[in-house]
């Protein structure tokens, strides 16, 4: 009998309109999907937004809404955008549901059962004007190795180094601009050295069909030694903590959100647990980007693992490197990249867009999207060469042949005309 297989794109972040970067990995997991439906393997594509955390909570105090508002805003935005991008989910689903709630409660339970949930008591700045904890990026101070003084507490943008934010010289809240001060909060870990052997033979029967990047990055996590690693936060945008102790509690994004593969999934069907826990007639394939890794390859089968019930593991996983813009990270803040507004907006056909981002996806390393590259591909590789081949062999049907000989014309002529239109707009 052929394996059915269960396919999964990286669940974006709900605050921010998608980037052409984050397409990559729908786009991709679609060209799967539907390949593997072709050769005739039962198959379900899962994807949706990941909702919870202090992003989201931050950027709905931006704009004056809950977060819960915030999330449907954006929800409705990506939908909207893939649907443009003909992608073909079964589910586009998103992680703040009841649905979610309960799984990631129940596997947390089965994990806290198993003696894998320990506590721990750290020092971490709040914000007495806001009366909260600060998360590490939400605190700006002078970089303690090279003097920048914009450094985020979890990273000197300048100098690269990764910062823990008591380092900082003169720390300051981003929320509100005071002082914070150090307070003592007790957390829930993860003992992921206790699920180390478990996790191990796991690994050893499953890494051959992986992309060289998450077996190197993985291997990395392995041999460097696996820490306990923190699952809750000090705020109110998340799945509660349902240990006592803790309910004032939520869980952290990471933890919840790859467990939004199975809630969603849940919500699409009752027979969800057909996919998830059947390891024997399921294949698990999942498209990433780099930055994701340790977090599919380690901490969520390390999660699921140590819950003790039968589920589906990672069994593939393609994880692509980064998609820059002139020069680059694609930013929205900044107002640098092509979003999937502007892409929509611009108006060239699909198939356009579907077969660049196909053509560059950054396999083996990073790709950098230039209007000019996007021009001249467009020409010399789709229109010249697609259409051409398509035009001799295709030239008994006159339609098609006449599609075909109004895209050539005209679509250099549109893929020029935007891509000067569009780099003005931004500069302005
Ligand atoms: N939301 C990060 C991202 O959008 C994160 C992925 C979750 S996958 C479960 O790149
Ligand atoms: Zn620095």
């Amino acid at each position: 009998m052929k394996k059915k297989r269960l396919v999964t794109s990286a669940l974006p972040y709900v605050n921010n309109v998608p980037h052409l970067g984050n397409l990559i990995q729908v786009l991709s997991a679609d060209a799967y999907a539907r390949y593997s439906r072709s050769k005739g393997h039962e198959t379900l594509y899962i994807c949706g937004t990941d909702e919870y955390g202090t992003a989201t909570e931050t950027k709905a105090l931006e704009q004056g809404i809950s977060p819960q508002e915030l999330c449907s805003k954006y929800y409705n935005i990506h939908k909207e955008i893939y649907k443009w991008f003909e992608i073909g989910f079964d589910r586009f689903g998103r992680t703040s549901t009841p649905q979610q709630t309960q799984i990631v409660q129940s596997i947390f339970w089965n994990l806290h059962t198993n003696g894998y949930i320990e506590t721990k008591t750290v020092e971490q700045f709040y914000s007495e004007k806001s009366k909260m904890f600060l998360a590490d990026r939400y605190i700006m101070g002078t970089c303690p190795k090279c003097g920048y003084q914009q450094a985020r507490g979890d990273q000197c943008e300048d100098c690269g180094s990764l910062l823990d934010p008591t380092q900082l010289i003169n720390p300051l809240s981003k929320i509100d601009n005071t002082s914070p001060v150090l307070r003592s909060s007790t957390h829930l870990y993860i003992n992921l050295p206790k699920i180390r052997p478990m996790l191990e033979k796991w690994l050893n029967t499953k890494k051959h069909t992986w992309s060289h990047n998450a077996i190197k990055m993985t291997e990395a996590w392995m041999r460097d030694g696996l820490k306990s690693r923190a699952i809750t936060r000090d705020l109110k945008w998340g799945i509660p903590v349902p240990l006592e102790g803790f309910t004032d509690k939520v869980f952290y994004v990471w933890f919840d959100a790859p467990i939004g593969y199975i809630s969603i999934s849940a919500c699409h069907s009752d027979a969800w647990r057909e996919w998830w826990n059947k390891p024997e007639e399921v294949e698990l394939v999942q498209f990433i980007g780099k930055d994701n890794i340790p977090f599919h390859t380690v901490i969520f089968p390390a999660s699921l693992l140590g819950s003790g019930e039968t589920w589906t593991l990672l069994h593939s996983i393609s994880s692509t490197e980064y998609l820059n813009y002139e020069g680059g990270a694609f930013s929205k803040s900044m107002g640098r990249g092509v979003f999937g507004n502007d892409v929509v907006e611009i108006g060239l056909d699909v198939d356009i867009w579907r077969f660049y981002l196909f053509f560059n996806r950054p396999e083996n390393s990073d790709f950098t999207f230039t209007w000019r590259d996007f021009q001249e591909t467009i020409n010399s590789e789709l229109i010249n060469n697609f259409a051409n081949f398509a035009h001799k062999f295709l030239r008994s049907t006159i339609s098609i042949l006449e599609r075909n000989l109004c895209r050539r014309i005209y679509f250099p002529l549109k893929v020029r005309k935007y891509g000067q239109i569009y780099k003005k707009k931004k500069q302005r």
